[in-house]
């Protein structure tokens, strides 16, 4: 609501609290026939990481089964999920991207 200040200034005053709208984590999967090359390519191209930040990405996912890319909000996580799957398609490799509440 509004309330005059003792200047007679109308200052807005914040009292009903939201929540900050959620943010998702995009996540690459591991799977056996996607060079490794093309990944490290994609998570510098999409998630605009250097060659020696991707290239330990990759790994993470390599090894691990899954590995984080970025964290965004909701309407961005899902454009580079598409832009992605859509990519590897594309090429014919099996790469997944996925993107879960953070
Ligand atoms: N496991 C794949 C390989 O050995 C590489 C890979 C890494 C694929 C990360 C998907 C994600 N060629």
């Amino acid at each position: 609501t509004k309330h005059d200040n003792d200047n007679g200034t109308v200052l807005a005053r914040q009292e009903q609290k939201l929540k900050p709208p959620p943010m998702y984590q995009v996540l690459l999967l591991n799977d056996d026939y996607t060079p490794m090359e093309f990944v490290v390519a994609v998570i510098q191209e999409y998630f605009n990481k250097d060659r020696e930040t991707a290239t330990q990405i990759m790994l993470n996912v390599h090894r691990d089964g899954k590995g984080m890319c970025g964290v965004y909000p909701k309407d961005i996580a899902s454009t580079k999920v598409e832009l992605v799957l859509t990519h590897a398609r594309k090429a014919g490799h099996p790469l997944q991207c996925v993107m879960e509440e953070a």
